[in-house]
């Protein structure tokens, strides 16, 4: 089953929405299999926000990503990575469509509330900079025979 790092970002936690943003992903269906809260370091922020060193926006994106505990959490699902990042919505919140968690409760780049693996493989680099593997949890659902296919 597919796998999705999902990061609840500091304006979601300074603005009440963490509960709000989860809620939206987990009613879609996705399965929560990890979950914890974590305050991110310098190094960690940079490692997780590699592929943007150098671009204009990654000073403020760092010191934006360390300057709140957020919470991390893995999603499983059928094309989870898609699943998530189509219920988040675009980067640019003005840009995303209404119905959508940045659409909904977004207005600037730099403030988006959340982040999605933007691929499996983007996802499997991701969650191991999270989550040990005895964190991530293996389980099923009693309903999952409702949301899942087999
Ligand atoms: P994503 O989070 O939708 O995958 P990316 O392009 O990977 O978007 O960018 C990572 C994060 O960097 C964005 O979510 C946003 O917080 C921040 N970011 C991206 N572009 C800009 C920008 O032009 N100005 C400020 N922040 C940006
Ligand atoms: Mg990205």
């Amino acid at each position: 089953m597919e796998r999705t790092l999902v990061v609840v970002k500091p304006d979601a936690m300074q603005r009440g929405l963490a509960g709000e943003i989860i809620s939206r992903l987990e009613r879609r269906g996705l399965r929560i299999v990890a979950m914890k809260m974590l305050h991110m370091d310098d190094a960690m922020a940079k490692k997780h926000y590699a592929v943007h060193e150098g671009k204009s926006f990654f000073e403020g994106l760092i010191k934006y990503i360390t300057s709140s505990p957020i919470i991390a959490a893995v999603l499983e699902g059928p094309k989870a990575v898609e699943a998530a990042r189509n219920t988040m919505g675009k980067t640019a919140p003005t840009e995303a469509t209404p119905g959508t968690i940045r659409g909904d409760l977004a207005l600037e780049i730099g403030y988006n509330l959340v982040h999605g693996s933007d691929s499996q493989e983007t996802a499997k680099n991701e969650i191991p900079l999270f989550f040990t593997p005895e964190e991530i949890f293996t389980y099923e659902r009693d309903i999952d025979q409702w949301i899942i296919e087999s």
